[in-house]
């Protein structure tokens, strides 16, 4: 078993789909072990996407991740951070394949509903960023 950390981003919360997104995950044979619900400061957000830094779409991307509540959870399955990745499906959600969360739900590039690890030192550290 290994684990992941996935968000709800605001453009779902916004759209009332934390239960929908949760339930996708659930039938997926992700299990949730943690899940809270929070709002980003600007200075957590930065810190959160600092691999980011001087990309042109960062200060877009800080000012949407802080506009409304988001909902990191840690989520364990056997292979959690590649198997999240494919579930959810591309960045933009143009290129995202059918029957992928972004696919369903995503509204563009940025307002993509949903982020998730990349790899499994990233997936330590952004678990550590949200919970003890
Ligand atoms: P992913 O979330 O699929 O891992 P990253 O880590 O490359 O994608 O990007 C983090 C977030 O930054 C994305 N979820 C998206 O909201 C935003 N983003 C990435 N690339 C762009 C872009 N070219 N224009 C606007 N927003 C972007």
């Amino acid at each position: 078993m290994s684990r992941t950390l996935l968000i709800i981003k605001p453009d779902a919360t916004n759209r009332n789909l934390i239960g929908h997104v949760v339930n996708r995950l659930e039938r997926a044979k992700f299990k949730v072990v943690e899940m809270r619900m929070v709002r980003l400061t600007e200075e957590k957000a930065r810190k959160f996407y600092a691999v980011h830094e001087g990309k042109p779409f960062l200060n877009d991307l800080v000012k949407f991740m802080t506009s409304g509540p988001v909902v990191p959870m840690v989520l364990e399955k056997e292979n959690a951070v590649t198997d999240l990745r494919t579930c959810i499906g591309a960045t933009n959600p143009a290129n995202a394949d059918c029957g992928t969360i972004r696919y369903e739900i995503a509204l563009d590039i940025e307002k993509n509903s949903v982020h998730a690890s990349d790899s499994d030192d990233n997936a330590k550290i952004e678990i550590g960023f949200f919970f003890e």
